[in-house]
């Protein structure tokens, strides 16, 4: 049995999810192993009354961030985990997933690894959109990277996950005293850190699933096809950020 820390940041309008999200992790999220609930939050009474309704046994601590408009809760969430290190419980494994997700099948030692990332649904089969500015931190040259991950779902062995987090937070820090925001936030940077340090685990989109499965098109093209395991759930864009 590994310890587990499963990391996930509720600010804002995105706290309706954590019900749900804390539930189906009860469910399927690496049973019997001893996991850990990390929450990033805003408002820490608002999301213990969550938990406490809906009746989570595992362990759940939270820590309180600072909400702030949008991207700052997803392109800053290297930094919250670095900022509370010292504060989360000792693991074996740290994982980040979105928490507008659900997990819908069995999630078991197969997501165990070094450093672990997700093919984004969206792009199987294809390059992907990276940072394409040479003055990110994020940027990728035409001739490098051969796949493009989903920033929803990551993680590694405890040692890998803090080196990556370290190094993602600094190449972040470095666009923003330049003024940069990378095209796609932290995943941009996610998939620079992949190009650099190949994922010794890569997921399939069973793990980055769209919960309407029209991106699935493409798969079907390609004669490819997933069973959902996490599915991505639907939201209104504008209106979830608007906080
Ligand atoms: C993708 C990625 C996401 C991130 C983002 C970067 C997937 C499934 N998702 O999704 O991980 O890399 O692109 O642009 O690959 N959040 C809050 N409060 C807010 C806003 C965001 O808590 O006000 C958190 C929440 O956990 C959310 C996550 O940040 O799930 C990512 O935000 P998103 O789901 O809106 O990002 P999206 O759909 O662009």
């Amino acid at each position: 049995m590994s310890k587990i820390n499963l990391c996930v940041i509720a600010t804002a309008k995105y706290k309706q999810f954590l019900p749900q999200f804390l539930e189906s992790a009860e469910r399927f999220f690496l049973k019997g192993h001893d996991v850990h609930y990390c929450i990033f939050t805003d408002f820490l009474e608002e999301a213990c009354l969550f938990v406490l309704e809906k009746g989570i046994d595992r362990e759940v601590t939270y820590y309180k961030v600072e909400h702030k408009p949008w991207p700052h809760a997803t392109i800053k969430r290297f930094h919250f985990f670095l900022q509370y290190k010292e504060n989360l419980p000792q693991a074996d494994y740290l994982f980040y997933c979105d928490v507008d997700s659900r997990f819908v099948a069995p999630i078991g030692d197969e997501i165990l690894g070094d450093l672990v990332a997700v093919q984004h649904c969206g792009f199987v089969g294809e390059r992907g959109t990276y940072e394409t500015r040479p003055q990110s931190m994020a940027y990728i040259p035409s001739n490098k990277g051969v796949m493009y991950f989903g920033g929803g779902f990551l993680g590694g062995e405890n040692r890998t996950f803090w080196a990556a987090c370290r190094e993602l937070a600094q190449n972040i820090d470095i666009d923003e005293s330049n003024g940069i925001i990378a095209i796609h936030n932290d995943e941009s940077h996610w998939n620079k850190l992949l190009v650099d340090f190949p994922p010794t685990v890569t997921l399939s989109p069973s793990y980055h699933y769209p919960e309407t499965p029209e991106r699935a098109t493409k798969w079907d093209r390609l004669g490819l096809s997933f069973e959902p395991k996490i599915l991505l759930l639907n939201k209104d864009h504008a209106e979830i950020r608007n906080a």
